[in-house]
């Protein structure tokens, strides 16, 4: 399931595509996972507001796109890059693994609504693979 050569090329092809909406899509994912998959909404207890849309919606849609944009530079290197992530996620922020799952079918999502045309089969797949190796860099401290 690792990304292969034209994995890679594909996803930073698009996601330079991506650029400048990465906030919104960020936000839009985030949104949507609080909606569709209400039991996410636990972790963001502390926040004034969980609505889609919302300032802390739209603030950590722009980190989490952040993330995988650095992600996105790190992609030979996942487990190095985004360790010190995963320590936070396991250890402080106790976020159960399988809700990676979740947050990156959001984010497929948000992505294939906002790029029809760019979002080929082939870059799904390419883009879905990525996400799942963050996701399994994200749970590799885990245990
Ligand atoms: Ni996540 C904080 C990146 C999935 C719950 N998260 C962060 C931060 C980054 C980040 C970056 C800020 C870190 C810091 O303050 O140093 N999170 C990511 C990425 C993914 C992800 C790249 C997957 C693609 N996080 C998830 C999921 C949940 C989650 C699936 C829970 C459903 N994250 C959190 C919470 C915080 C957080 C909670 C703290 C937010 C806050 O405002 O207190």
């Amino acid at each position: 399931m690792s990304l292969t050569a034209k994995d890679k090329s594909l996803v930073k092809a698009f996601w330079g595509k991506v650029g400048g909406k990465a906030d919104d899509i960020g936000a839009e994912a985030l949104g949507r996972m609080l909606v569709v998959y209400p039991q996410t909404k636990t972790y963001f207890a502390h926040w004034s507001d969980t609505s889609p849309g919302s300032a802390p919606v739209k603030q950590h849609g722009k980190t989490v796109m952040g993330a995988l944009n650095l992600a996105v530079g790190k992609i030979d290197d996942l487990l190095g890059g985004l360790s010190a992530l995963s320590d936070l996620h396991a250890f402080k922020l106790r976020v159960d693994p399988g809700n990676f799952k979740i947050l990156s079918h959001n984010i497929l999502v948000a992505l294939a609504v906002n790029f029809p045309a760019d979002f080929t089969a082939e870059v799904h797949v390419a883009v879905d693979k990525f996400l799942a190796a963050v996701s399994a860099a994200l749970a590799d401290k885990y245990r």
